[in-house]
């Protein structure tokens, strides 16, 4: 298989990936490009952020974030990292993640902003957490980072904070809402959340990029990722809903960025009105809540693993 970029150029190059999706075959070099450009194009097109934003990319040591953090300072924006240590202690996950994000900081000379969570809860990281509180550890999980990415964006006065979730994520849970007509997450599911009442901009500068697009980045530009997956993924549905879309696509390429691309532009604009919940400062902490009685859900479950740890 030949490079379709180079044929057009008069250049003969062996291709080293077919995206049946997009028709297209290409060669190391074209595929670099290509793909800076794929995401140079979604970051203008979608208006996340431009080159005088400061931009924090939260990063878990994983391909997609780390490829999306290189991928940001080649495009030539401004950025720095941060990273969540969630003390998951199985296999070394946590400890392998951390050096593979300080491992790219160091690269590409960024700092990286690292926020650890048995710092926070006496030692505890997610698994004693979850043990504790009886919580699903994805759960935990999801609050923490969503309070701590935005807090330390707030407090460092980054504009916006940009995700690595991919295509794949984002059409899983897409199908996942969709088929519980879950309207209110629905009506969260965009590429750029913009910047309201003590929540920072955030953004998703890879959702028109596969996981196997980012794999094949990071491998092409020597980014050493952490290739495990979480320990605790075990049974996260999302990872079912990925299987099944992988099979659709085989038969037909093309239905992921139709079906997520085609959400946003005939069906998001009909929800995103449906419910702008109202904010208050959490009478604890200070980030922004929609509960009645004023304390934030982190202060709350901090509130709970204080108790629980007493008894
Ligand atoms: S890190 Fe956290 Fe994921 Fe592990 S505990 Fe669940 S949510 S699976 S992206
Ligand atoms: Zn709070």
């Amino acid at each position: 298989m030949k490079c379709r970029r180079c044929r057009d150029m008069g250049k003969t190059k062996k291709a080293v990936i077919f995206l049946p999706h997009h028709n297209l075959s290409l060669c190391r070099d074209c595929f670099i490009l290509w793909y800076e450009k794929q995401i140079g194009r979604t970051i203008k097109k979608m208006r996340m952020f431009t080159r005088k934003d400061k931009i924090m990319v939260a990063v878990s040591g994983g391909k997609d974030s780390l490829a999306l953090w290189f991928a940001l300072e080649r495009l030539g924006y401004a950025t720095d990292g941060m990273y969540i240590n969630l003390g998951i202690e199985e296999r070394n996950y946590s400890r392998i993640s951390y050096e593979k994000a300080k491992k790219l900081s160091e690269r590409i000379k960024r700092p990286l902003h690292v926020v650890d969570i048995k710092d926070i809860f006496e030692g505890k990281g997610i698994s004693e957490l979850n043990k504790l509180t009886r919580q699903p550890p994805c759960s935990i999980c999801g609050l923490i980072k969503r309070y701590y990415t935005n807090k330390v964006a707030l407090d460092k006065g980054y504009d916006c904070v940009a995700t690595g979730h991919n295509l794949d994520d984002e059409v899983a849970t897409l199908l996942l809402n969709t088929l519980s007509w879950d309207v209110d997450s629905l009506s969260r599911q965009a590429p750029v959340l913009p910047e309201k009442q003590g929540f920072a901009r955030r953004v998703k500068p890879l959702v028109g990029m596969t996981e196997k697009e980012n794999l094949l980045y990071c491998l092409l530009m020597e980014i050493d990722y952490a290739k495990e997956e979480c320990p605790l993924s075990t049974g996260v549905s999302t990872i079912f809903y990925k299987q099944v879309f992988n099979k659709i696509e085989q038969k037909s390429p093309g239905t992921k960025l139709r079906f997520y691309f085609n959400f946003q532009k005939n069906i998001y604009p009909l929800l995103s009105p449906i419910k702008i919940p109202h904010l208050s400062p959490c009478s604890l902490c200070g980030q922004p809540t929609t509960t009645s009685d004023k304390i934030c859900a982190l202060c709350r479950f901090k509130e709970k693993v204080k108790n629980l740890t007493k008894n």
